[in-house]
């Protein structure tokens, strides 16, 4: 049991008196003006919330130097991440040193005003080597680094005029004073924090829970729903699970917070600098787990970090940080005695019968609709994840039809359209070439760039359509590979996409030329036509590719029908 006590004086925010804030608000109405990206808005939240205390704006260039080399500001004051305002190269163009800027939200809201103080172009693979350990995209924050950050950082004091503002789950949004104000008054001297971007099923909870008992500490329940890792439940469905589990505690014990944080998914770095938040919020210890904050595998396959790299970290400077570390113990549920055990306690493990449900098997149920048993989740945490994430008979797709004019794609995406509606279940909607052409895309043409802009406004209609449940079939020749998996990535984070590739010959298209319009094309009386004179990428990796020219258009919408159902699109 440690000694630990939280100190629970305020901490400096950043934020000036209302009185100012009204005139400095008016008189930042002038200033040249920098629209916040949503991860610099979480940035800036905490900087002026004290939850990056001592950070006092971001950074400058000699505090980034230090912090990307040696984890420390030009102080020698320990902070693992760099907290950097990127901007464009042309935005940083005309400004000086000592110039005051306005930080608005993506309303338009004045946040906050910063001095600029530095103003340079940073390494960034250096940055990415140094602080993700590997210039690696296929980290998403060396992703972001590159393909999503600004060339140039400004660094600088920040005044904060106003809170960042929610509308969702307002109550539940603490600062670190409001939090450090609440122990105090429920008289809260020790305080363990969980961080968590994932649904709490019972193993977390035994965990927290133990975590807590071991510390003879309360229990922070502090989920992140700023932006965690793409591809996570989203936050609406996690507090909904987190505001379930809490009442698995026993009264007075646990609360719970939430943090709007950009996370970075960093790893050993991540841990010591979500300690550091932690600490600021008033917390006493952290619970570091397996592989804490860690970004998936890299473009090799492996682990960017050891499993415990986090702990080796944490436990290195935790004196320093002045908040110790819980160290994650593997939970498993042991049948026989119908409870959970830490994995490394259980003396008998060859008569007992140890059971557990990874992350990926869990994905694989709830996607097939399948049992979730229920000494591994809450029934109220599996029915919010499933009102969420419905099998995949009941989500929306689209089918994706590509293919020369003529090809057939028209007359297979109508069959289809009529079985899936014979079925019933899913509203269906078709995007013929035609109908769009007549209704989103009427002032287009066929040059590059209009045909791209045809074939997104047909990928965004799919992928709204996907994401409400329904069916959408598109039918648009869609030559570029490019575009087409452009489309592909907008629904896919909604739904299937499944990409047929109506493979019909040129040479037959042109013999068919129901249209006539091949014969126009040959005599130049049409211009870029796609497979006379303008380019088709054949696809490379469809999901289907059908033949038309010995098949007939029922059996070419059938081998369709076979494709969803293999694909569980479809109940068989
Ligand atoms: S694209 O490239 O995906 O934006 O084309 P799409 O919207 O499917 O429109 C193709 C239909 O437009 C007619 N048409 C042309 N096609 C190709 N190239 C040129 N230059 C062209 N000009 C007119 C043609 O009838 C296509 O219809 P489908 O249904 O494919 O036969």
């Amino acid at each position: 049991t440690s000694l630990v006590q939280n100190n629970l004086a305020p901490i400096p925010e950043l934020y000036v008196s209302y009185e100012s804030a009204q005139k400095l608000k008016v008189e930042a109405a002038d200033l040249i003006s920098w629209d916040l990206t949503p991860r610099q808005i979480c940035d800036l939240e905490l900087l002026m919330n004290g939850g990056f205390n001592p950070l006092k704006g971001f950074m400058s260039e000699d505090d980034y130097n230090g912090v990307v080399d040696n984890m420390r500001l030009a102080d020698g004051t320990l902070w693992p991440m760099p907290i950097t305002l990127d901007v464009s190269e042309k935005f940083a163009e005309g400004l000086e040193e000592g110039q005051d800027i306005a930080l608005r939200d993506q309303e338009g809201v004045i946040l906050a005003t910063m001095t600029i103080t530095d103003n340079w172009t940073p390494n960034k693979a250096h940055e990415a080597e140094k602080v993700f350990g590997a210039d690696d995209s296929a980290h998403p924050a060396v992703n972001y680094l590159h393909n999503t950050a600004g060339k140039v950082y400004l660094g600088g004091p920040v005044v904060g005029i106003q809170q960042p503002v929610h509308y969702d789950f307002r109550g539940r949004r603490d600062t670190p004073n409001e939090l450090r104000a609440y122990f105090r008054k429920l008289g809260w001297r020790k305080v363990v924090a969980f961080q968590t971007r994932n649904p709490l099923h019972r193993a977390h909870q035994e965990l927290t829970f133990r975590a807590a008992k071991e510390a003879q500490a309360n229990l922070l329940i502090h989920p992140v729903v700023g932006m965690t890792k793409p591809g996570d439940v989203d936050h609406f469905t996690r507090v909904r699970c987190y505001e379930a589990v809490l009442d698995k505690y026993p009264g007075s014990t646990t609360t719970m917070s939430l943090l709007n944080l950009a996370m970075r998914m960093a790893g050993p770095r991540e841990a010591v600098w979500h300690g550091l938040i932690r600490k600021n919020h008033g917390c006493t210890h952290f619970i570091v787990g397996r592989d804490h904050a860690g970004p998936g595998s890299n473009s090799a396959g492996e682990d960017f970090y050891g499993p415990y790299d986090a702990q080796d970290l944490f436990r290195t400077h935790q004196e320093e940080m002045g908040i110790e570390m819980v160290d994650f113990k593997h939970m498993v549920y042991v049948q026989e005695r119908a409870q959970y055990e830490p994995m490394d306690e259980i003396k008998d493990k060859d008569k007992v019968t140890v059971l557990n449900i990874s992350g990926t098997e869990l994905r694989r149920r709830l996607a097939e609709g399948l049992e979730i048993p229920e000494w591994f989740s809450f029934p109220e945490v599996v029915k919010e994840l499933r009102r969420t994430r419905p099998p995949r008979s009941k989500q929306g797709f689209t089918v994706f039809f590509t293919g020369f004019s003529g090809s057939g794609k028209s007359t297979i995406a109508n069959a289809l359209m009529v079985k899936l509606m014979e079925m019933g279940g899913r509203p269906v909607t078709l995007l013929d070439g035609d109908i769009v052409r007549k209704n989103l895309s009427s002032e287009l043409g066929f040059s590059k760039e209009h045909r791209d802009l045809n074939i997104r406004r047909i990928g965004y209609v799919a992928s709204e359509i996907t994401k409400n449940g329904g069916i959408a079939i598109c039918a648009p020749i869609a030559p570029y590979a490019t575009t087409r998996r452009a489309v592909r990535e907008d629904i896919e984070s909604f739904g299937a996409f499944v990409e047929v590739h109506v493979a019909t010959s040129i040479e037959e298209c042109e013999r068919r030329d129901r249209k006539g319009l091949y014969k126009l094309a040959r005599e130049g009386k049409i211009k870029e036509f796609t497979g006379i004179s303008d380019p088709y990428d054949v696809p490379e990796s469809p999901e289907l590719s059908v033949e038309t020219e010995n098949v007939d258009v029922d059996n070419c919408a059938h081998q369709v029908i076979l494709k969803l159902e293999q694909m569980g699109l479809i109940a068989g």
